[in-house]
């Protein structure tokens, strides 16, 4: 039998939790025969509904959960964690600025920053969800000295997979037959999803759906497929963005396909001309745990335009919070 793995899990009485959880639970991500120990983390009012959630996963007699422990302290929640899903985030609310947002936001990611340092696992894979992703992540990064910036990331995985699907649909064939799309940048409307280099079965898909179809349909669907979803659902994407998030730290933990690369928001060392240290969402490949930059792509004249433009954004978010940067 082999030894459980740590697996942190925070805003574990949220909607994305209430489905992240379960897939956990029935070994979506490392598989049925690795066990799996659950630390929870909540704030105090949700402490209530966490005990119901816990139950349930009690009522699914798991065989790879062999544990659950649910605390409000981050230290507790992080210990020796090996697997952290930072999902907890305070939503903007009518009276919140954007600004405002960032703010109390980078208050709890640096807290939680802090506690990685102290208390995870040093091979520790922390994968922010709790928007905003990117500079969440950057903080919690940042507050985590003894950690290294290649133990973070933040999820576009929902953006890739909502790009994929989208080209799917278009040309006719199954996601499998759909590889390298990108998400460039923020985990925001200004994220830039480009198919400039995916196939479909070794075709261009530039040249199978044309220009006009990507710039006009494409880049904005994807952009905006989460405030679509709120529209028609009455709330945000939940289930998507729990499997996205199972998607993405499990290539990050057990590696690409050969030849397929996936999108994931990490510590920028300058490739594409992106400055370094900003959180930014590249085409990646992943061997034995280590991300690495899929390079040498060509980038036009379109694409290097919105890859700035979503920088800049993210350059502004870090801006905001320059002080809680450690
Ligand atoms: P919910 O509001 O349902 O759940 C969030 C939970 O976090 C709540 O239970 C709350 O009590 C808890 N929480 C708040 N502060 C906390 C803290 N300091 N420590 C621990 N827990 C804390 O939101 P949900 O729909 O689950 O979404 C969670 C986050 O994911 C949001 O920030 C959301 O914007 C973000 N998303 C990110 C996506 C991505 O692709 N990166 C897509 C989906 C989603 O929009």
């Amino acid at each position: 039998m082999k030894q459980p793995v740590h697996i942190a899990v925070t805003g574990a009485a949220g909607q994305i939790s209430y489905s992240l959880l379960f897939r956990l639970a029935a070994g979506a991500l490392l598989g049925p025969e690795q066990p799996i120990i659950l630390h929870l983390l909540e704030i105090k009012p949700a402490m209530p509904a966490l005990q119901g959630v816990v139950m349930e996963l009690q009522d699914c007699a798991s065989p790879v959960l062999h544990g659950i422990e649910i605390t409000d302290d981050p230290k507790v929640a992080f210990k020796d964690a090996d697997y952290a899903f930072l999902v907890g985030a305070r939503p903007r609310t009518a009276d919140m600025e954007r600004k405002d947002l960032l703010q109390v936001n980078a208050a709890i990611f640096s807290v939680q920053g802090k506690a990685l340092n102290e208390v995870a696992s040093r091979n520790v894979k922390v994968l922010v969800i709790g928007n905003p992703a990117n500079t969440n992540a950057l903080i919690a990064l940042s507050n985590a000295p003894d950690l290294k910036p290649e133990n973070f990331s933040c999820m576009t995985r929902l953006d890739h997979n909502r790009a994929l699907s989208q080209v799917a649909e278009k040309c006719g064939v199954l996601v499998t037959g759909v590889k390298n799309v990108i998400i460039w940048g923020n985990h925001s409307g200004t994220q830039y999803p480009d198919i400039h280099h995916a196939k479909v079965k070794d075709q261009d898909v530039l040249a199978l759906v044309g220009h006009d179809w990507f710039e006009n349909t494409f880049i904005p669907t994807v952009q905006q497929r989460g405030a679509t979803v709120i529209k028609a659902r009455g709330q945000s994407s939940a289930a998507s963005a729990a499997n996205a998030a199972v998607d993405q730290m499990k290539a990050w933990a057990l590696g690409t396909e050969q030849g397929k690369w996936v999108s994931m928001g990490i510590y920028s060392d300058g490739s594409y001309g992106i400055e370094p240290g900003l959180m930014y969402s590249y085409p990646v490949t992943v061997t034995d745990g280590k991300i690495s930059i899929v390079q040498g792509l060509h980038i036009n004249d379109f694409s290097h335009q919105k890859m700035l433009l979503t920088e800049t954004e993210l350059k502004e978010e870090r801006d905001a919070i320059r002080a809680l940067l450690a």
